[in-house]
């Protein structure tokens, strides 16, 4: 049977067409997009937004997006789809919490919403921002495809400018959470492919000339005595910013050439560190646009084998976290980032990993504000299409994304570009020019990945480690590797140049009656991992910190045996978020062991 919709350029062509989603794959809604937020109003999105998954892609084939809303009984055709009626979902959230026939859903799904706006002024300019939609969204206004986005964990902006009319306007996006080859991450992961509009949506309103880009920072020269601005502009090549910091006595014009701008400044800020969270107001102004800031100032480095911040050596006591809910999925709350600092706080952390993709921007504020370091991390994780061009744009563009959301804050000392990924020709070259990447756009910041041992030598060995600052060890004695007389060779065998952290190291441990007695999966079994890990860890020198793996037990589709259920296990906490297992208190001890002095790593250098 032929369709016989008007909507799809001819009827034929929609059902035969398998190059129907090649128009929507532009990528233009990118980090060059990207705009400073900080202090700017804007209008929520959130709420309910008409909703339906689409497995066969029938909304693009069909043009759905070009629907405009009519009455059922004044149709001329049959609608497969009305979006502008029927089921509705809450924005944000993922989906596979919604409904049980949604849970395992992977596809493209519809989004659709009204935007009303009264008069609009030519002096403005308007803009959506997307918090982040896994993975990839296709933004349509009034029937026009505005671009896409790729990257299930970053934000994006969408210019409205021109497109709007008073009155109501549609906005429909179309999110897809495929796991294909040349995406990053890949098709195989250790956490649960969310889908979804999942964090927070917004429109604003700017001038003109806005505002694009500012990235504040203590120079990290040693002296602690200068803070550089850079700015960038849209809308105008020249101006005049100015940057205001008064709690300094600092209010300094910066001049703007081709778009950007840049200056240094004396100044002795009181240093920002975990013990002194100190945080300074700042705000930038260019004719009618205005930013603001909270900003901390602080120096991190490494010295030989050491991470040294604000001129003295430092041990991470860290813990790796997900972004991961039982009830919400992705979706996360305040009140669920202040509650895993708090069990950071009360296991004795200094940092964080977050794991293996940006959290939500949220998360590095807290951390800014209560004063923890942070690594961030973008998704390329196990296998990644290396050789592939586009795959390499997509995760670069999600770094730059994420550097640019974050780089104000204090909390954040690491940009890690990859996790647990086979040490070819192709990945080297691929995870170099992404550390490259981080140290254009922020040379202020310590990068790294988290590597894998080189178990043929035991021996902490691989060839990135020269391009970025900071070794990441992923170790599982104990757990994946059985005899710990390896981890004591690795430590004898191994002389890196410069500072190890063990981004990872664990076991599963099932709480309550789910949980077997001893051996494997057993609680005792994790706790007696975590004994014999930090009594092997205390021997290495080099080693300065550690984020065990993970704060929460998290929901994960390959664990499927009895003690699974579709759950890694290897939390400190279960996946209630309130129960302790009794390896979180091992680790606790640890932390206050080197916390005090007298727990720091040792004898084998
Ligand atoms: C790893 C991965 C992490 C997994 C963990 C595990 O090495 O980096 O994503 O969840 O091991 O539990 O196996």
């Amino acid at each position: 049977m032929l369709e016989r919709s008007q909507l799809a350029d001819n009827a034929l062509q929609a059902l035969h067409d398998e190059d129907y989603d090649v128009p929507f794959n532009t990528q233009s809604l990118n980090h060059e997009g990207l705009i400073f937020m900080g202090g700017r109003t804007s209008k929520s999105l959130d709420g309910d937004w008409t909703f339906c998954v689409d497995l066969l892609d029938t909304g693009l084939r069909q043009k759905w997006f070009s629907m405009v809303p009519e009455l059922p009984e004044n149709r001329t055709e049959p609608w497969d789809y009305d979006p502008f009626m029927g089921e509705t979902v809450p924005v944000p959230s993922n989906w596979a919490m919604l409904k049980e026939k949604w849970y395992f859903f992977e596809g493209s799904a519809w989004y659709t919403r009204a935007l009303d706006f009264g008069e609009i002024s030519d002096a403005k300019r308007q803009f959506l921002r997307f918090g982040a939609a896994g993975y990839d969204c296709k933004v349509f206004l009034n029937g026009e495809f505005l671009g896409n986005h790729y990257g299930a964990s970053t934000p994006f902006c969408v210019e409205l400018t021109g497109k709007l009319r008073p009155g109501r306007n549609w906005i429909m996006a179309c999110v897809n959470n495929t796991r294909t080859r040349d995406r990053v991450p890949m098709r195989n992961t250790d956490w649960f492919n969310y889908g979804g509009l999942y964090r927070e949506v917004s429109c604003f309103e700017t001038p003109k000339t806005l505002l694009k880009d500012f990235f504040l920072f203590l120079v990290p020269d040693g002296s602690f005595s200068r803070i550089c601005a850079e700015v960038e502009i849209s809308g105008a090549q020249s101006g005049d910013a100015v940057l205001t910091i008064p709690e300094l006595d600092i209010e300094e014009k910066i001049p703007i050439r081709d778009s950007k701008g840049s200056v240094t400044l004396s100044a002795r800020p009181q240093l920002w560190s975990p013990e002194n969270p100190v945080l300074y107001d700042v705000s930038l102004a260019l004719d009618e646009d205005r930013v603001s800031d909270r900003v901390g100032f602080r120096q991190i480095e490494r010295r030989g084998t050491d991470i040294v911040l604000n001129g003295e050596t430092l041990f991470l006591r860290g813990i790796s976290v997900h972004e991961d809910d039982a009830n919400s999925g992705k979706v996360t709350s305040e009140t669920d980032l202040r509650r895993r600092f708090a069990h950071a706080k009360e296991l004795g952390c200094n940092y964080l990993r977050l794991a293996h993709y940006p959290h939500h921007e949220k998360a590095a504020e807290l951390a800014d504000e209560l004063g923890f370091l942070l690594w961030e991390e973008i998704p390329v994780y196990w296998a990644i299409d290396f050789a592939n061009p586009g795959t390499y744009r997509d995760a670069e563009n999600q770094l730059a994304e994420l550097i640019k959301r974050d780089r104000n804050r204090a909390s954040v000392i690491i940009w890690s570009v990859g996790n647990e990924n086979p040490d070819t020709d192709a990945r080297l070259d691929f995870m170099k020019r992404l550390a490259e990447t981080a140290r254009r756009l922020d040379p202020t910041r310590l990068t790294s990945a988290a590597c894998l041992v080189n178990h043929a030598n035991n021996r902490i060995e691989d060839r990135l480690s020269e391009h970025i600052d900071v070794i990441g060890l992923n170790e599982y004695y104990g757990w994946y590797e059985t005899d710990f007389d390896d981890l004591a060779a690795i430590g004898r065998n191994s002389d890196p140049d410069r500072p190890v952290v063990i981004s990872e190291t664990g076991a599963d441990g099932v709480v309550g009656e789910k949980g077997p007695d001893k051996g494997l999966f057993s609680e005792d079994y994790q706790a007696e991992v975590y004994r014999r890990q930090i009594a092997a860890l205390r021997e290495l020198a080099y080693v300065k910190g550690m984020s065990p793996w993970i704060l929460y037990d998290f929901r994960v589709e390959r664990r499927q045996n009895i003690f699974q259920n579709g759950y890694n296990h290897k939390g400190l906490i279960a996946a209630d978020k309130k129960t302790k297992k009794k390896a979180f208190h091992i680790l606790a001890e640890f932390y206050r062991e080197i916390e005090a002095g007298t727990g720091t790593t040792g004898s084998v250098s």
